[in-house]
């Protein structure tokens, strides 16, 4: 299935704000099918764990910090290309650069307060999804 199934997560700042459904659907327009979702307040030890990429970057407190802050949303999402589609769906890392009309430039406040997580290859799709859901190996 490689190429059609992807993560996503709804970072504590934009489900705090309320605006999972929106987000939600603004995917759902770009004919992203939602295979499964759940809501969960990450651990620190989860937040560092699913980071761990970014352990040595002078952010990664900070990223750790906020990603335990409330709530987020962890989704797989189906769809032809997925990965590359999403990446392009939700617009650069920093809001102040992601194209318009993009999730972030919508919803994001900033760099690290970003609205929305996409896994950036299938590898990396296949790892962060098993991290949430037991079942991705089955998709
Ligand atoms: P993306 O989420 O676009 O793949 P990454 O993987 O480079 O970006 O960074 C992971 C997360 O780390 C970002 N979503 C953001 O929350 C945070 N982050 C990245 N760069 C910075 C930065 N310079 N300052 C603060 N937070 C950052």
């Amino acid at each position: 299935m490689a190429g059609r199934l992807t993560l996503a997560i709804i970072k504590p700042d934009a489900f705090a704000a309320g605006l999972a459904g929106q987000i939600l659907a603004h995917l759902q327009a770009q004919d992203f099918e939602l295979v499964t979702a759940r809501v969960l307040w990450l651990s620190r030890s989860q937040a560092e764990a699913f980071y761990a990429v970014h352990e040595d970057r002078p952010f990664f407190a900070s990223l750790v910090e906020f990603m335990t802050s409330g709530p987020c949303m962890p989704m797989l999402l189906r769809r032809d290309d997925a990965v590359a589609h999403l990446r392009g769906t939700i617009g650069a890392t920093d809001p102040a650069e992601a194209a318009e009309g993009t999730v972030r430039a919508l919803y994001a406040e900033s760099k690290e307060r970003n609205a929305i997580h996409a896994s950036d290859s299938d590898e990396n799709a296949r790892i962060e999804g098993s991290f949430f859901f037991a079942g991705c190996d089955r998709t």
